[in-house]
């Protein structure tokens, strides 16, 4: 409910305070930094998939007008760009981990590596002198698909002699085989999660800056974790210490992932800035997105699914091909086991699991988590498989759910893959969604449809997540090498307004409204009283970054901590004025009251004595109110729901219309109900986008096909239509909030509705299966083959 004094405490719809800066066109993003002396970087990218570079001259750029400097991975002798996540394989062996120069040394491995960098006095200088560079390549063989790599006929990395990176395995396989061996039914179904391209609003940018004064360098950044930006760049690749080495995330127009890692453009015009004498700035062309930022999913997969003879699940298989591309990026093993496999028991009882997952070098642009990240592969391949059961064995699909649902009153329950899930009640927010989305109706709507050509069919996915990515240990013990907890510090002002401090990073997510509201809250004051700072080393104590929806569950209960923090030491300082026991002391509505009586300071009389200690408890505090809070969760949160999705499809050009999407989530307490909404509305509008229009299509030499939006199709607002979204929430069990992350929910749950309610659509003209993304043309083709 939201407080009762500022009405913009937990619960209430506030409107998102950045929005005032970004709707008026003063966001300060990163390419709108022009620092003193700027100059500018243009990154020579390979035209090959896979060559060795015989020969680089750089004469003749260097020579031309406005140049500066040009260097080549010969110039760039520094560490590798490091992984963040180490797999090891089933016989215990880690994961090939070959090194990643910043700037190719001696081969390049996919279409967009970095060759070498020209810094001139203007972008275009830069780019113009680009191609004067005399790149001599000896075109290689390239592996581009998984299966051509998997033959291993061509090499990625020569010295690590295979393009397997890892085969890890989870689960016991002889008590899943023998789980199938006696099942009544086995479905199997094969499947492809497609290849996606991010596509932030905000292209990537980099500026690198080095003062000579004080050895400080400093970058400029699209990053959601400035943070680990800092150490890994710092540690791993430019041996620069943390205390000289500033970075900074300013206003970020998205990241659905894709910013979260560490880019050799950011380490390049770090470098290169006290070798040029000047800042440099780096902004990518929209062009060079397509092969410099991670792609997302690419996962072919295996699955079987046993079922006794009343359709409750027995066992599931699943072997996946995970594509790594060229290189690791920074969380790129972790997508397709710990964050894919460990769900694979979605929200059903099935007993037994075993997954195994080959991850495979190709010579294409790295894969990495793109919003859901391992999620939405796991629940795609869960909601496909348990709706085709349901067909083959005649059950009713929302029926077969039900009898395999885990039961509200078994949480904590602990999964076979790993996990134990706190909370959750999937009947519920079943129940909930097949109101909104009148499915009694259905039958009557589908036949109106008929009556005007038009197939249409109605899809369920009731999916669960795992996410607010956390437990060090535990994170710590599957591969990480890093924690994942997070930070807040609250300053107090003198005068009682309040300065917040987060190691999240937001960009686009809302954290300046939600977790100012999460203050408001607590301590009774006015969101204008509250600002949230994020996005710089140097003001920000410490944090891990946005991804993985942790935002809130982790960073949010940090700064809740960190309050908590401050009401204890206000309340001794109240009792010390008021001469009371700080037992006594209440704390309501903004004001410290002596229990009992009308003797009460209001919190900014508080901070100021805080800071004006004339009257202050010397002996058992120090002056001041500032406090930090470092908060390491027990378990993940496990937000689940019910998605139901209406399609229509023309049959004649093959064309989908979705003409109705329910999205009813359990993502705990509801901090801000209108964001939220948004949250809820960008992830289904990705999810409807990878299930109907997007793929990343490389041709057999490496070629990336759908290198623009001519090729690549973005969802657009006419592709989509009105969403119906509620929540029907149980608490989390293990922060204080109740909360659980909300982010991908709309792309993690969304994509096997869609597919499931276009094959629903064509089931009656015989099409027994769909891969995504379900253009017009496949399905016209496959109309016309069932014919
Ligand atoms: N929230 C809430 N109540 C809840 C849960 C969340 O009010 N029970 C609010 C939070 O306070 C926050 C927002 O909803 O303002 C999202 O919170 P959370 O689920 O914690 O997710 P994060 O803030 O950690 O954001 C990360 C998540 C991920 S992983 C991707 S990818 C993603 C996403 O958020 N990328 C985004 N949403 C995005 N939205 C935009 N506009 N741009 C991106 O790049």
């Amino acid at each position: 409910m939201p407080d009762g004094t500022t009405g913009t405490g937990i619960g209430a719809a506030v409107k998102r305070v950045e929005d005032f800066r970004f709707l008026t066109g003063k966001g300060n993003y990163t390419d709108d930094l022009n620092r003193p002396g700027q100059s500018y970087a243009y990154i020579l990218r390979s035209p090959h998939a896979h060559a060795k570079i015989k020969s680089i001259d750089t004469a003749a750029a260097k020579a031309a007008k406005g140049v500066l400097a040009v260097f080549t991975g010969e110039d760039m002798q520094v560490g590798s760009l490091p992984c963040g996540w180490q797999v090891h394989s089933k016989d215990g062996t880690p994961m090939h981990e070959p090194g990643h120069p910043p700037l190719a040394q001696g081969k390049v491995r996919y279409v967009g590596d970095q060759v070498a960098v020209v810094i001139a006095d203007t972008y275009a200088q830069a780019k113009d002198a680009a191609e004067q560079i005399n790149v001599d390549y000896e075109v290689l063989q390239s592996a581009t698909t998984m299966d051509a790599a998997l033959a291993d006929k061509s090499l990625v990395h020569d010295e690590i002699g295979t393009n397997l990176c890892f085969d890890w395995e989870i689960g016991d396989e002889s008590e899943v085989d023998a789980a199938i061996a006696s099942a009544a039914h086995v479905t199997k179904i094969d499947l492809v999660n497609n290849r996606l391209v991010p596509n932030a609003m905000e292209p990537r940018a980099a500026v690198g800056e080095f003062d000579p004064a004080t050895g400080e360098y400093t970058l400029y950044t699209t990053s959601q974790n400035p943070h680990v930006i800092r150490l890994l760049m710092g540690a791993f690749v430019l041996s620069i210490p943390e205390h000289k080495l500033r970075v900074v995330a300013p206003d970020v127009g998205g990241g659905f992932g894709s910013k979260i890692y560490h880019y050799a453009e950011e380490a390049i015009v770090t470098w290169a800035a006290p070798k040029v004498g000047r800042p440099i700035k780096w902004v990518a062309e929209r062009a060079e997105s397509f092969v410099s930022d991670a792609h997302g999913r690419d996962h072919i997969s295996h699955a079987e699914l046993a079922l006794d003879k009343d359709g409750k699940f027995l066992a599931l298989k699943v072997q996946t091909k995970a594509n790594m591309g060229a290189y690791l990026s920074t969380f790129a093993p972790c997508v397709p086991t710990y964050l894919h496999a460990t769900l694979l028991a979605g929200t059903y009882t099935t007993p037994v699991i075993h997954a195994n997952v080959k991850a495979v070098f190709t010579n294409t642009v790295p894969v990495d988590a793109y919003r859901g990240a391992g999620r939405p592969e796991a629940t795609y391949l869960i909601e496909r498989i348990v709706d085709q059961a349901a067909r083959e064995t005649g059950i009713d699909k929302v029926e077969i759910r039900r009898r395999n649902f885990i039961p509200a009153d078994a949480f904590p329950y602990q999964t076979p893959v790993a996990l134990q899930y706190d909370s959750g009640d999937y009947e519920a927010t079943l129940a909930s969604a097949t109101k909104i989305a009148d499915v009694d109706g259905f039958a009557a709507r589908k036949a109106e449809a008929a009556g005007r050509g038009k197939l249409r069919g109605m899809g369920f996915s009731t999916y669960l997540e795992a996410c607010g990515i956390a437990p060090s240990a535990v994170v710590g013990s599957l591969g990480a090498r890093a924690g994942l907890y997070e930070s807040a510090e609250v300053r107090v002002h003198p005068t009682g307004s309040v300065t917040v401090f987060t190691g999240t990073h937001s960009h686009g997510q809302g954290h300046e409204t939600t977790f100012a509201q999460l203050v408001s809250d607590r301590l009774g004051l006015p969101m204008e009283n509250i600002e949230i700072s994020h996005g710089d080393t140097n003001k920000v104590q410490f944090g891990m970054g946005t991804y993985g929806s942790r935002s809130l569950a982790v960073g949010g209960e940090a700064l809740i901590r960190a309050v908590d923090k401050i009401i204890d030491k206000a309340k001794k300082i109240a009792a010390h004025v008021l001469e009371a026991s700080a037992e006594d002391i209440e704390f309501k509505d903004g004001n410290f009251t002596v229990a009992g009586t009308d003797r009460s300071m209001a919190f900014g009389e508080v901070a100021l004595t805080a800071y004006v200690p004339h009257n202050f408890p010397h002996d058992e505090l120090e002056p001041g109110l500032d406090e930090k809070a470092f908060y390491d969760p027990a378990n993940f949160t496990y937000p689940g729901g019910c998605h139901i999705c209406e399609v229509e499809i023309d049959p004649d050009t093959g064309i989908v219309e979705v003409v109705n999407f329910t999205a009813v989530d359990d993502i705990g307490r509801v901090i801000n109900p209108m964001i939220v909404e948004g949250q809820v509305h960008g992830g289904v509008a990705q999810g409807i986008g990878q299930a109907l229009l997007e793929q990343a299509v490389y041709d057999e030499n490496g070629q990336l096909m759908t290198g623009s939006f001519m090729d690549y199709t973005m969802p657009r607002a006419d592709d989509l239509p009105s969403f119906n979204v509620a929540t029907q929430s149980t608490l989390c069990a293990h922060n204080t909030l109740g909360v659980k992350g909300v982010g991908e929910v709309g792309a993690i749950g969304s994509p096997p509705a869609v597919i499931n309610a276009v094959i629903d659509a064509l089931w009656d003209k015989g099409v027994r299966d769909m891969s995504m993304p379900a253009t017009p043309e496949k399905i016209w083709t496959a109309l016309q083959a069932a014919e």
